[in-house]
């Protein structure tokens, strides 16, 4: 029953930022994403009568039972023990290939890893849909990391939950010169957690109805796009979204500003290179970091524009990436 696995980062094109329902991790609204080759967890898991407990070993360190990286880990393996109908522990052990201080999160890749891992290791043969549902238990975004290439994250209407799935829109093979350009901001910014941060916005921003609604039509508009290949209006509508995203975050109480003064260098930057008439975008999560909207062709240019910009301390080029997928060679 012991089985490994990889799975790859995402980057939203269109945000999710806000949970209806907290407990059954659903969004407001839906969300679009590309999965991003090079950003990947790969993760063993074991389910065995010989552990008296489940464990969980994280890029080489044991976590404690009352770390929430602990408790996660537990959910999940319970949500699958459910549905194997067993109670055997397990252990994990799990490490990010990330590239050095990348400051991508690493909780979408984990919790798809952890969840199609453990389905495999229990012997469950579960559809991607119902493997993204699973992993939206776990973390919302890890949702999208079930999908190879372009994905949808359905909001859903269902009180259960049951329809809020990631779905594929297109696969990684579809448009292979697509680029997301990670810059790793140097500046340390204050980091306040997405789901607290998320939770805060829905109760007290007022422009949160506002978000979720136009986000929603944001989504759908981004299926079209992609489907069309239609970059400079992909782009467009993804920078848009992001600082919609962003205007919901700033205007939470207690503000939640993510923009370092180096991604505002970025961004403005990136400005400056669409009036120079090359097509590069971009986009923020909850972190300083600037995630760069290109093609292939232009990536040399925007590199090298990028480069000069004494904020940014790496550039991390990535390629739309597989889903989760098993493995050879066991972590422990
Ligand atoms: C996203 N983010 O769509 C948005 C944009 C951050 C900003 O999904 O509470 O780790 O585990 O559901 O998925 C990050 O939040 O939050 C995120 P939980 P998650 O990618």
């Amino acid at each position: 029953m012991k089985v490994t696995v990889k799975a790859n980062a995402n980057i939203a094109l269109t945000k999710y930022w806000g949970k209806k329902d907290a407990a059954l991790k659903t969004p407001w609204n839906s969300s679009t994403s590309v999965t991003l080759e090079g950003l990947e967890t790969t993760t063993t898991v074991d389910f065995d009568k010989q552990y008296k407990k489940d464990i969980f070993i994280l890029d080489g360190k044991e976590c404690a039972e009352e770390t929430d990286e602990y408790k996660e880990v537990k959910e999940q393996l319970d949500i699958i023990r459910k549905k194997a109908k067993m109670n055997l522990k397990a252990k994990v052990v799990s490490k990010n290939d990330f590239p050095t201080a990348a400051g991508f999160a690493s909780s979408a890749s984990g919790l798809a890893a952890l969840t199609f891992g453990a389905a495999k290791a229990a012997g469950l043969n579960l559809s991607v849909e119902e493997l993204s549902k699973i992993s939206r238990m776990g973390s919302g975004s890890a949702s999208r990391s079930l999908i190879d290439g372009f994905a949808i994250w359905h909001k859903g209407e269902r009180a259960d939950g049951e329809d809020s799935f990631a779905e594929q829109i297109a696969p990684k093979e579809f448009w292979p010169e697509f680029r997301i350009l990670g810059c790793v901001i140097s500046k340390k910014a204050k980091k306040i957690k997405s789901r607290a941060g998320m939770a805060q916005s829905v109760k007290t921003s007022p422009i949160f109805k506002q978000w979720y609604e136009h986000a929603e039509i944001d989504a759908q508009k981004m299926v079209e796009l992609i489907k069309k290949k239609d970059f400079v209006a992909l782009g467009e509508l993804a920078q848009h979204n992001c600082i919609l995203m962003h205007a919901c975050a700033m205007t939470t109480l207690p503000p939640i500003i993510y923009w370092a003064p180096g991604s505002l260098e970025v961004m403005h930057r990136v400005l400056e290179l669409q009036d120079e008439g090359v097509k590069c975008y971009f986009t923020l999560d909850g972190g300083p970091q600037v995630k760069i909207i290109c093609l292939e062709k232009d990536v040399p240019k925007i590199k090298e524009e990028i480069k000069k910009l004494e904020g940014v301390h790496e550039i991390i080029e990535c390629k739309p990436g597989l889903g989760p997928r098993e493995v050879k060679g066991h972590l422990f």
